[in-house]
């Protein structure tokens, strides 16, 4: 039904000088680089310099792969021995990421890879009845720890006439994260995407279900590649209608667009020293205090509280490094304590799934 596309070549894809590196040992090999863009329950499809396949991970990938996380994730660069005659093609190795958008797995303690090797993620938000800015504050955390430019998309502006209020509010948050308010019906205030859309830049679309994620890829796209559908009327909320992640190449810029389902919860994951890398002007500042130890709140010569005095250091952006360094703890713990009980069941009986514990600052 729909007419064949041309296939993508690998820098088209995003690949990059430091990728060609790093991929050396397995061209060595006889491996090919791939690009995953779509992941399904026990496959993928990805696209290499032959096309686009399906591809499972070896037997040695599943034993050695450890966590859910060292998986292949959407965007992910991955070594595939390819053969021509096989109805899977075979994932033998994934590449390291560059950035990803992650959050903790919704049943349990461990890591989810969102999307993998990503310039952008786009926070798309309804201005409608869901509207919620401690879920953005979420969202750019997340998106801060994972290392990737964060932009929050303000959708339906159509719905609602205080948009450049709540791009302040949002302003004031201190991500440094830009605001832009968009209406999707109308087709308003798409040019201001475009100074984040270029050649071979990979965005993900991250948001509740119903924000308008599909409906903004699809204008992007100038075609119905993904369905949407319409949201309840009583309180704005989606119908969960995209279901899987994928990415799709932009004509024209040639970016990479990847859709995501509607996310129910979206508790932070970072490790803690994520979130120091990420902040690294407060750990530079920290570096400077007269003690090692410093906790910044009531010793003597400390260069945080003197930079934030000063007004050297943002109070909000202080926050923030608070607020995650906390989360990033909480899960630490939480991960441990989870790991020790596995332990001490596992000799007993077989591992039981843990609870689903309520999680600490609330549903999205
Ligand atoms: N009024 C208004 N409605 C919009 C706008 N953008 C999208 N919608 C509608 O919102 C509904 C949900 O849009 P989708 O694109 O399916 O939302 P989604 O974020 O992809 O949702 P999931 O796939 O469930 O995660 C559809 O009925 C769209 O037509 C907009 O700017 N204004
Ligand atoms: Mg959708
Ligand atoms: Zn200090």
């Amino acid at each position: 039904m729909t007419a064949p596309r041309a296939i993508p070549t690998i820098e088209e894809l995003g690949w990059t000088p430091e990728l060609k590196e790093a991929f050396k040992p397995f061209a060595l090999r006889g491996l090919i680089p791939a690009r995953i863009i779509a992941e399904h329950r026990m496959a993928c499809d990805l696209v290499c310099a032959r096309g686009e396949f399906t591809a499972e991970v070896s037997g040695n990938f599943r034993k050695a792969a450890g966590s859910k996380a060292g998986f292949p994730a959407v965007g992910d660069w991955v070594a595939l021995s390819f053969d021509p005659a096989a109805r899977r093609q075979t994932i033998q190795a994934l590449l390291p990421r560059r950035t990803r958008l992650s959050r903790k797995d919704p049943g349990g303690e461990d890591e989810q890879v969102i999307a993998a090797n990503i310039d952008t993620v786009f926070i798309v938000i309804g201005l409608d009845a869901t509207y919620n800015l401690a879920r953005v504050e979420r969202y750019l955390a997340a998106a801060c720890a994972g290392g990737a430019e964060a932009v929050v998309i303000l959708n339906k502006a159509d719905l609602a006439a205080d948009a450049a209020l709540k791009a302040k509010e949002i302003d004031a948050l201190g991500f440094g994260a830009k605001a832009l308010a968009l209406d999707s019906l109308n087709m308003k205030g798409y040019e201001a995407l475009a100074a984040h859309i270029g050649p071979a830049r990979t965005i993900v679309f991250a948001g509740s279900s119903g924000a308008g994620k599909s409906t903004i890829i699809n204008n992007l796209l100038g075609r119905s590649a993904q369905l949407t559908g319409k949201v309840r009327e009583a309180d704005s909320k989606g119908r969960h209608t995209t279901t899987g992640r994928r990415m799709f190449v932009l004509p024209g810029s040639g970016a990479l667009l990847i859709d995501t389902p509607g996310m129910r919860g979206l508790e932070l994951w970072a490790g803690e020293q994520t979130v120091d890398e990420t902040f690294e002007d407060i750990q530079a500042l920290a570096g400077q205090c007269r003690f090692d130890n410093c906790s910044h709140s009531n010793e003597p010569s400390c260069a945080v509280r003197e930079a934030l005095a000063s007004g050297k250091l943002d109070r909000a952006h202080y926050g923030n490094y608070l607020k995650i360094r906390k989360e990033a703890a909480g899960l630490k713990a939480r991960m441990e304590i989870a790991e020790r009980l596995k332990n001490k069941t596992a000799n007993k009986r077989p591992p039981e799934k843990p609870k689903d514990t309520f999680r600490r600052g609330g549903r999205l």
